[in-house]
């Protein structure tokens, strides 16, 4: 692949166009407590399969990604085991029984070196696949997400991962304001609510993509060959 020569993905409100040298592939937060079926999303009632959906389009996108050489990273939300960096405001939210640090069916709830807290097998970063831990829902605040994109020259972003109206759309944001291009991949990115993703989605590419643009994987896919 050149990676100086633009590419153009078929998207919505119009066609993305990217320079694979300076764009990367950042999947937000594919971690076991959210997608698996004995993780703490599904503890809590959550229908994982409408995140599950996202598991087979991202595998292919990676392995399409990857193949080209292209450069991917990976972020995961959780906090440091003495949980100094979970505000109380996050600990207390939601008044659940079990929380952020509590003991769930993967280990302790959203903290860093558990299993639930890891990234599923499928799309398991390789040791040179930075990745970015979160304490918050976007994947800037708090992270060196931004210098590592400065430091790798990466001016755009195909961002996939769970959940659309949450990580993915506050760090699509985040990332708009700090002057990256953001493309959302319809089918790779999923909510545990059928009306969030539709909305989330709706938000990204309305008043000509105020926030960024919406495509499928299959349009990079056709786009990469
Ligand atoms: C993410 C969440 N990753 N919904 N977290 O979206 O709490």
């Amino acid at each position: 692949m050149d990676m100086y020569h633009t590419v153009v993905v078929e998207a919505e409100p119009y066609p993305f166009e990217f320079v694979p040298a300076h764009c990367a592939l950042l999947i937000i937060d594919m971690q076991r407590d959210f997608l698996e079926t004995g993780g703490f999303g599904a503890m809590l009632g959550n229908d994982v399969s409408e995140l599950r959906r996202t598991i087979e389009p991202n595998r292919k996108l990676l392995a399409a990604w990857r193949a080209a050489g292209l450069q991917v990273m990976h972020t995961r939300e959780g906090h440091r085991p003495d949980l100094t960096d979970l505000p109380p405001a996050k600990k207390v939210r939601g008044r659940s029984t079990t929380c952020i640090g509590d003991v769930g069916p993967m280990g302790r709830i959203l903290v860093r070196g558990e299993p639930g807290h890891d990234i599923i097998p499928e799309l398991y970063p390789l040791p040179t696949e930075p990745v970015i831990d979160k304490p918050g829902k976007g994947a800037f605040f708090a992270t060196d997400l931004h210098a590592i994109l400065q430091n790798r020259d990466i001016k755009q972003l195909i961002v996939t991962g769970v959940t659309t109206e949450v990580c993915v759309n506050t760090t699509v944001r985040e990332a708009n304001d700090r002057g990256y291009d953001c493309l959302v991949l319809e089918d790779c990115v999923g909510s545990y609510f059928p009306q969030f993703q539709e909305m989330g989605l709706q938000m990204i590419k309305a008043q000509g993509g105020i926030f960024g643009w919406v495509s499928q994987s299959a349009n990079v896919l056709i786009a990469l060959k």
